[in-house]
């Protein structure tokens, strides 16, 4: 069955968050470099639009996605990626942090934290810090199929636990097997305010 995701095609990719233009509303994804966001804007648009690849560091600017007009679907560069210039790295955060705070139309950022791993210290830092901002950030755990199904209740309450919330206020997904994806689609869909509409192309 369509879904109003199915529409999302790519509009522009910025290293200036002052030049994005107008929006209405916007769903962001943010989290370590690798940690799977560009994967999982796939899975829930359901088509190759955002590139991912195993090498860390393969977003590098703002990518823009449009699910309808002026409502978007946000791709950032990961942060803790070791390699690169330290000055280019450094203009990545400023890019990052520059655009979060300058969007007024942000609607959830997505922080993806792996669901094996934990959260790093860095994912730590950012969640402090879009708490600070007041900012409305939801947890993601990803690439859950990597976490044994037996073991998957506990590390779900682990990983919570770990970020300050409950379990269920955890989003558990895997983009490669479709865990949680549907939810999400639908959770994104409302946020942007496109719940319910049909596809334009599909
Ligand atoms: N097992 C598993 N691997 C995944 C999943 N999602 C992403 N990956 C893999 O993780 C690697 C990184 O994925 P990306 O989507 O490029 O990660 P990213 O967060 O966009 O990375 P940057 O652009 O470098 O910040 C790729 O090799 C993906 O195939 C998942 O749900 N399960
Ligand atoms: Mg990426």
């Amino acid at each position: 069955m369509a879904h109003a995701l199915d529409a999302v095609a790519f509009l522009l990719s910025e290293t200036d968050p002052g030049k994005l233009g107008p929006s209405a509303a916007e769903v962001a994804f943010v989290g370590r470099s690798n940690s799977g966001k560009s994967t999982m804007i796939n899975a829930l648009c359901r088509k190759e639009l955002a590139r991912a690849s195993s090498t860390p560091g393969r977003t590098r600017t703002i990518n823009v996605y449009q699910a309808a007009p002026q409502r978007r679907i946000v791709d950032l560069p990961g942060y803790g990626f070791a390699s690169g210039p330290a000055q280019s790295r450094e203009g990545w955060g400023a890019m990052i942090e520059g655009y979060l705070t300058s969007s007024r139309t942000l609607a959830a950022i997505f922080v993806l934290v792996d669901a094996k791993l934990g959260p790093t210290k860095l994912d730590l830092e950012m969640l402090n810090w879009l708490q600070a901002e007041g900012l409305p950030w939801r947890v993601v755990a990803t690439k859950t199929d990597q976490v044994k199904s037996s073991r998957a209740f506990v590390r779900r309450r682990e990983v919570a636990q770990a970020v300050g919330l409950a379990p269920e206020a955890l989003a558990w997904v895997s983009s490669q097997e479709g865990t949680g994806i549907g939810e999400l689609r639908n959770e994104v869909a409302k946020l942007l305010g496109i719940a319910g509409k049909k596809s334009q192309t599909a």
